[in-house]
């Protein structure tokens, strides 16, 4: 097993698990995949608009809307989503499991506005398998809190080609994005930031 950078809270976090050429071919695989499945603005299940446009690849993409927090097996559009990139699964396996793969890499874009408020990742059938985030471009304040809602919380910078897993008793810890820090990453050539967040869905 590859050893994290460090952990915090449970989360292994991975700093500059891929060096800039790596980042720059992952860019051009989600590139295919955005063109194939284009970024949506998701709302809660409230109705509130996410500031955080996303799409998925896979057999399964998360979705939300005025029905709930779930996966569906097509984009929004009707098609099915396109394959995870291989070098995308590539990471999953080095770190995660190289006999299983996950069924939904889940492309958040962050904007310079953007933000993803504390939550849990509890929409999986089995909470053993860990979910692995990968952070290219901007930097993003990333905010840890408990198993339940509330109490004290840590922050730390997440930056371009930085990998955390969440698994083991921290796969249902409260996390969230405070705010990204513009200007900070020159890989996107627009800005912003993508999150890649690997999950086994069945
Ligand atoms: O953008 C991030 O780093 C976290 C994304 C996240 O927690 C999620 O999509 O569930
Ligand atoms: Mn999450």
């Amino acid at each position: 097993m590859v050893t994290p950078s460090f952990r915090l809270r449970g989360f292994d976090i991975h700093k500059e698990f891929l060096d800039r050429e790596a980042q720059v071919a992952l860019l051009d695989d989600l590139r295919d995949v955005v063109a194939r499945a284009p970024l949506f603005s998701p709302r809660t299940p409230r109705g509130k608009p996410m500031s955080v446009r996303m799409t998925s690849a896979g057999t399964y993409g998360w979705y939300s809307d005025g029905a709930g927090y779930r996966y569906e097996r097509r984009h929004p559009d009707g098609q099915p989503w396109p394959p995870i990139p291989e070098r995308v699964q590539a990471i999953w396996s080095a770190l995660v499991s190289p006999n299983r793969g996950p069924d939904c890499c889940l492309v958040n874009f962050y904007d310079a506005r953007a933000r993803m408020g504390l939550h849990q990742d509890r929409d999986e059938a089995d909470f053993s398998w860990p979910v692995l985030s990968v952070s290219l471009g901007d930097d993003a304040l990333f905010r840890i809190g408990n198993a339940t809602r509330g109490g004290k919380t840590e922050s730390l910078w997440l930056h371009s080609g930085d990998v955390v897993v969440m698994g083991g008793d921290a796969r249902l810890t409260y996390h969230g994005v405070d705010r990204i820090r513009p200007g900070t990453s020159t890989l996107l050539p627009d800005g912003g930031r993508i999150n890649l967040t690997l999950r086994v869905v069945d």
